[in-house]
């Protein structure tokens, strides 16, 4: 049949995207983009929604966000793998994720992966007092993953985190899958890059995951518009209502960080980030 169609963008390798029609949902068609889409630099990203002629996208359809490092549109959650084992998570480079996620409004899911090794109580403890939804887990031990399962319930997600973490491990033990996932090296101390392309997985319970390759910290870029929530109830009773929390006079931010309300290692990555 031809004519015109819409579809959902689940996989997308060198400029070819594989595209699920909205009224097939079983079936597959390998795109390309109309070539006008990439003088006006748009790109598809795995998630997108698109129109499609034959096969080649015509149309990119409006999205709810997007991102650059995962490559992904259109998601309900972004899931921040971490770890306390190499690669071990800079706490710094997690402020640069969440802040990212807040400010295009998707909700931040931390998870610390490799629990069966360390269970990274600083970590755990600075972003459980920040108020952000947790949890503990081990991809290969197969703990803690029904509570994440529950929190990622009929939402579109992406994996992201250092390469080495987890992402493509987690996903194989929260579902049927069997993606190939790689070593960390001893002497470098991160992983290998394993997974090399973007897509998006169907893991049932209305749960759509996006794996990608994880990046390395140095890759990771500070977002323009810093946003602390938990920084909020207290900036309200700074002096200077454009207070920025760094050396203004009676900073109620600073003076709760010094009482230890307020976590020292998200404030330092505040800092380090203005
Ligand atoms: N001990 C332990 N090892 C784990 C756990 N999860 C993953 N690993 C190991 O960590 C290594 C890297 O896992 P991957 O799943 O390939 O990591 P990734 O985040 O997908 O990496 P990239 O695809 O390169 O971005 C593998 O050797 C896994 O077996 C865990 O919970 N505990
Ligand atoms: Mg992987
Ligand atoms: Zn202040």
């Amino acid at each position: 049949m031809s004519g015109c169609n819409t579809g959902r963008v689940v996989k997308a390798i060198s400029g070819t995207y594989s595209v699920v029609p909205d009224d097939n949902t079983d079936g597959l068609i390998v795109c390309k983009p109309l070539g006008r889409m990439r003088f006006e630099k748009v790109s598809p990203l795995v998630g997108d929604r698109v129109r499609f002629e034959g096969s080649t996208i015509s149309e990119l359809l409006p999205r709810r966000n997007s991102f650059v490092r995962p490559p992904v549109a259109n998601l309900d959650a972004m899931v921040i793998l971490t770890g306390a084992v190499p690669p071990v998570t800079d706490p710094y480079v997690l402020d640069v994720l969440i802040n990212f996620c807040e400010n295009v409004a998707v909700e931040p899911i931390l998870v610390i992966n490799k629990c069966d090794l360390d269970p990274y109580d600083t970590l755990w403890n600075a972003y459980t007092s920040a108020g952000f939804a947790m949890f503990r887990v081990s991809a290969t031990e197969l703990t803690g993953l029904t509570a994440l399962q529950a929190a990622i319930e009929n939402k579109t997600v992406a994996f992201t985190g250092d390469s080495g973490v987890g992402k493509t491990s987690l996903l194989n033990s929260l579902s049927a899958l069997t993606l190939k996932t790689g070593e960390v090296s001893h002497k470098l101390k991160r992983g290998k890059h394993t997974t090399r392309h973007t897509e998006l997985y169907d893991i049932g319970g209305g749960t759509f995951v996006v794996d990608s390759a994880g990046f390395s910290a140095v890759e990771a870029k500070a977002p323009t518009k810093l946003n602390y929530r938990e920084f909020a109830v207290y900036a309200e009773r700074c002096r200077f209502a454009d207070c920025r929390h760094h050396k203004e006079p009676d900073c109620a931010v600073r003076e709760a960080v010094e009482r230890g309300e307020l976590s020292g290692v998200r404030y330092g990555n505040y800092l380090r980030l203005l």
